[in-house]
């Protein structure tokens, strides 16, 4: 399995842009096109079929070296065998995450701000998300903090931090150069023509590989 420092690409598989019944296939051309991580996003679901939907999927990843992680419900990530789950800054504290997770897997917190990016390292997390960089329909109620704490947050903190909001292919290099090391990308990826293609060249730009 990689490691988190392993990984640049995250990729989410989110009801908003896939069906339950196409996430498999979706998660396989991520995969193929070099995905490094992946969560699986499904707000509003029951938790029972969020459960049963991940453990269809995670041998996919597993059996790839993928980390699977799932949004907002550590309770389901000793029953599934994931290796982690992802909370967002007002759900709860890393702590109860990780007391609802176990202690062997990873927890990962979303921040808005320097200073919410600081609290979760504090907290304990393993990774943070930053953004959203850019305005998204992913997450359409939140304000961009836009690119220029990017390098801060870097200097602040020691974690590996996924920038996160309105990332595509395009503005990947703005987003390199503003000092973003990691990113996820949501709906670039899932609404890509060529999935596979699209995220290979999400790896080569974050990378600085020329392909
Ligand atoms: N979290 P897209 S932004 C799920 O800032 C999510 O915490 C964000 O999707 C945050 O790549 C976001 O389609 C949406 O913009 C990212």
């Amino acid at each position: 399995m990689r490691t988190l420092d392993q990984c640049k690409l995250y990729g989410i598989l989110d009801t908003g842009y896939c069906a339950p019944e196409r996430m498999g296939a979706m998660l396989e051309q991520m995969i193929a096109g070099g995905v490094e991580i992946v969560q699986l996003r499904a707000k509003g679901m029951e938790p029972d079929r969020i459960g049963e939907l991940a453990r269809e999927l995670h041998p996919l990843s597993r059996a790839a070296g993928v980390p699977f992680m799932i949004n907002d419900h550590p309770e389901l990530v000793g029953e599934t065998g994931v290796e982690g789950a992802h909370v967002g800054v007002e759900d709860m504290t890393v702590a109860e995450a990780r007391a609802l997770a176990g202690a062997r897997c990873w927890i990962g917190k979303s921040s808005h701000s320097v200073a919410q990016a600081v609290a979760g390292m504090t907290q304990g997390a393993d990774y943070l998300g930053f953004g959203p960089l850019f305005a998204t329909a992913t997450k359409p109620d939140y304000v961009p903090i836009g690119t220029a704490e990017i390098a801060q947050v870097h200097g602040q903190v020691s974690l590996p931090i996924f920038c996160i909001g309105g990332i595509k292919l395009e503005n990947l290099a703005a987003v390199r150069a503003a000092g973003a090391r990691r990113v996820v990308i949501v709906s670039g990826i899932l609404q890509a023509d060529d999935v596979e293609g699209y995220s290979r060249q999400c790896v080569a730009e974050l990378r600085g590989v020329v392909i």
